[in-house]
């Protein structure tokens, strides 16, 4: 008998939570063949079979959180399928077109009581989630402590999470101090009654849910629910708007002559068998300018009073795809060609899009850059991708007339929006920082020289 356990996923992954079980008992499995989605607070990840024969039992179910090296099924070798193959289970695709309503299924079939036996969550870091425990949220940009993770089981955890309670500050009446289903909501009592739901905000949270109207009343509506990537999005964005004092700066490079170069060396990058686009080029210019610039490098560690500097430079691409928001990392961005550059990151875009990546496609970046140009647009506020420091909105060039030397000059204008974290970098630096990725953009030669 031979069993199938979860794999490494990845530097500092413990757990991840189990999307999708794509094989069941009875099913042949090959190696190769995908049988989980998993998903952390990075990536969801289709995960394959090291593996063959037949599934005697399955251990696992859709929602679970698992543990690196746990157990998700066992197999007998060499049997043959109990399924004919018309009955076989859904291919991934037709299960991907219901995610929400899978994900919710084992817990809505469950009474509250069958809830509360759950397994003990293996809890996992997440920087955003309202579940970090308060020491952890203490620390603004650090990853929870997973030691300190209050003991509850996932529903409770969801429970807290949807009515805007901090399970972390809840004392548990269960064995052991585990907290309860019935725990959690005598404490959104308890702060109501004291009127002020705010107090069971920690920082970082998602503000209390106040309760909607029912939009029906005005107009036609439908309902659905969050993806999983959704969901960490909406929670990462939300603690790193709520913990990190942004201030946005503004600028444009004259890109003039980095388009003419780009056009003139379209067929030589052909040939390399790839494009050499305005954000290829800005990782370069972006990775040189985080080393000479170590502040934006950094993460902050509040607790330790403390800031962190890295030496080594990987550069986060923000890239749109059809589930949502994605951003893939470049490693040693600043030991790499543009033309190393775009390959990687066409690489990395196509893997995101196709819902390949793997969590070290997605995990240890330094800086992120958010190149908005290609859709549209003059200006934005990027949020920083925190535990970062800052992070480098790029919206469309366009045709502007620059005055030079006595008149206007059709010039291509690329606008920059530099985001940062005002705890560890002042105004003055942000605008240094952004002048000098301007200036090498302009003049390349000096790039070559300082960069
Ligand atoms: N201004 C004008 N044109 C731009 C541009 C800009 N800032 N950036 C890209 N373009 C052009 C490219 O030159 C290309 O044009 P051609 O086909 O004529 O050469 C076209 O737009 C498409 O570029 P691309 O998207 O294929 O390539 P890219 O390397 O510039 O960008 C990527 C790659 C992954 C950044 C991009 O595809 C993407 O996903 N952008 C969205 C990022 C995002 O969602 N950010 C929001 C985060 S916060 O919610």
């Amino acid at each position: 008998m031979k069993q199938f356990n979860i794999p490494e996923l990845g530097e500092n992954i413990s757990s991840a939570t189990i999307v999708k079980v794509m094989v069941k008992v009875g099913d042949v499995v090959e190696v190769d063949q995908t049988v989980l989605e998993l998903e952390t607070d990075k990536a969801t990840i289709e995960l394959p079979c090291d593996v063959s024969g037949k599934i005697t039992e399955m251990k696992v179910a859709d929602g679970d959180q698992v543990s690196i090296g746990q157990v998700v099924f066992t197999l007998e070798e060499g049997a043959a399928a109990d399924t004919p193959a018309a009955e076989a289970p859904a291919p991934a695709a037709e299960v991907k077109e219901a995610p929400a309503a899978q994900e919710k299924a084992p817990e809505a079939a469950q009474p509250a009581t069958a809830v509360e036996e759950e397994k003990e969550e293996v809890f996992t870091p997440a920087p955003a989630t309202t579940t970090n425990p308060p020491k952890a949220i203490a620390v603004d940009n650090q990853p929870p402590i997973l030691s300190n993770a209050a003991p509850a089981a996932p529903s409770v955890r969801r429970l807290a999470r949807e009515i805007g309670v901090d399970v972390n500050q809840i004392k548990g009446s269960g064995p052991g101090g585990r907290i309860l289903l019935d725990d959690v909501k005598a404490f959104s009592k308890k702060l109501h009654e004291q009127g002020n739901p705010m107090r069971q905000q920690a920082p970082g949270a998602s503000a209390p849910q106040v309760p909607l109207p029912d939009f029906s009343k005005f107009g036609e509506i439908t309902v659905e629910a969050m993806s999983n990537i959704r969901t960490k999005t909406a929670e990462h964005l939300s603690y790193a708007w709520q913990t990190i004092p942004h201030v946005t700066q503004f600028d444009k490079a004259d890109v003039t002559a980095l388009e003419a170069f780009r056009k003139s060396y379209a067929k030589t990058a052909d040939k390399e068998g790839v494009k050499i686009t305005v954000t290829a080029i800005l990782v370069k210019i972006v990775s040189a300018a985080l080393k000479k610039f170590p502040q934006f490098n950094a993460s902050v560690d509040m607790q330790r009073r403390s800031i962190i500097y890295k030496k080594y430079v990987n550069v986060g691409i923000a890239v749109d795809t059809d589930f949502g928001l994605i951003v893939p990392v470049i490693r040693n961005a600043d030991q790499m060609t543009v033309i190393e550059i775009a390959r990687e990151m066409n690489a990395l875009a196509e893997r995101a899009r196709n819902k390949k990546s793997s969590i070290a496609d997605m995990t240890g970046g330094c800086f992120t850059i958010s190149n908005l140009g290609g859709i549209g647009g003059t200006a934005f506020t990027p949020i920083v991708n925190t535990p970062e420091v800052a992070i480098l909105g790029v919206s469309r060039g366009a045709i502007e007339p620059v005055w030079i030397d006595g008149k206007f000059e059709p010039r291509m204008m690329l606008p920059f929006s530099l985001s940062y974290d005002h705890r560890v970098i002042d105004g003055a630096d942000g605008i240094r920082f952004l002048r000098w990725i301007i200036d090498a953009i302009e003049n390349p030669m000096k790039f070559i020289v300082e960069g």
